[in-house]
């Protein structure tokens, strides 16, 4: 298997889709709604007919099938000042308190931080994200999303978005929580990739397109500027800390839109991994969304 998606029907049904040989065909799972029986490897039946997304990027899907977040994470947890891009922008915005970033980005133990727990904020592909009404300044961060076993295992890779307050955290570090969680403040999807081997790195490009369609943001990074491993980060979020099966893992953003650009109502915001798919969401302020 290489990706899985899960989708709802028009009566409700839940339904897992699995690629199999050939990319951008997917199976619907026989006999389970359940991500992680299929991400534990177990044997499944699947029915023959494929589905076709409409957009092979996007995974969206048509015949009255929509997509849902590839799994419902108990937890969704954040590394943070993974990427040196990530340490300029909190050292350029947080004059007064720059000593905690320089610090986290060069010790041992990384900034972990808790973003969502039983789903409430976080939201999937082509679903509306959230922006805070307290703050001006607001932005995407496109990151790599570990799917985590009960043992800290990675089951799969999916695409995450950390959607932030600037201000509020510049204003005071103390004030992160604030500036982290809220409603429809994260998203995840469109599919679940889990590959036979573990992958060498990923590219990452994010677009922000304004309300008109009209592009005003657009880079890529990659995994290779991470000045931290995976499997540091999970053996950090790991220490001392159960965590449950499903849990998520945000690994920090490479991206950090110029200081001008700051998310609005109306705009939409692209998160392209070729090996994962598109996570497109829509953006509203976040008290639309409660
Ligand atoms: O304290 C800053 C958080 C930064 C973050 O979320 C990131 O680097 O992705
Ligand atoms: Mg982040």
């Amino acid at each position: 298997m290489q990706r899985m998606i899960r989708w709802v029907d028009a009566e409700g049904q839940v339904g897992i889709g699995i690629e199999l040989e050939e990319e951008g065909r997917f199976f619907r799972i026989m006999g389970t709604d359940d991500p992680f029986r299929v991400l534990h490897g177990e044997a499944f039946e699947v029915d023959p007919v494929p589905i076709v997304p409409l957009d092979r990027y996007s995974l969206e899907l048509g015949s009255g099938l929509t997509l849902l977040p590839p799994l419902d994470p108990p937890e969704v947890w954040c590394a943070g000042v993974t990427y040196e891009r990530s340490l300029d922008a909190r050292m350029e915005e947080s004059v007064g308190n720059r000593d905690v970033y320089a610090d986290v980005y060069r010790s041992a133990r990384p900034e972990l931080f808790l973003k969502d727990a039983a789903g409430r904020r976080t939201v999937g592909p082509g679903d509306t994200i959230g922006i805070r009404g307290d703050s001006v300044w607001n932005v995407p961060e496109p990151e790599i999303g570990l799917v985590l076993g009960r043992n800290g295992k990675i089951l799969g890779y999916t695409i995450g978005n950390d959607v932030s307050s600037r201000e509020i955290e510049a204003a005071n570090p103390l004030y992160l929580t604030q500036a982290k969680v809220f409603a429809g403040g994260c998203a995840i999807g469109p599919a679940v990739y889990a590959p036979p081997r573990a992958p060498h790195g990923f590219q990452i490009v994010m677009r922000i397109s304004d309300a008109d369609g009209d592009v005003i943001y657009e880079d890529r990074t990659t995994t290779a500027q991470m000045t931290r491993s995976f499997d540091e980060l999970i053996s950090w979020l790991t220490r001392d800390n159960p965590i449950a099966l499903g849990t998520v893992l945000l690994t920090g953003t490479g991206l950090v839109p110029p200081d001008d650009i700051s998310l609005t109502a109306g705009h939409w915001v692209e998160i392209h991994v070729p090996e994962i798919g598109t996570l497109v969401n829509p953006v509203a302020f976040a008290s639309t969304l409660i």
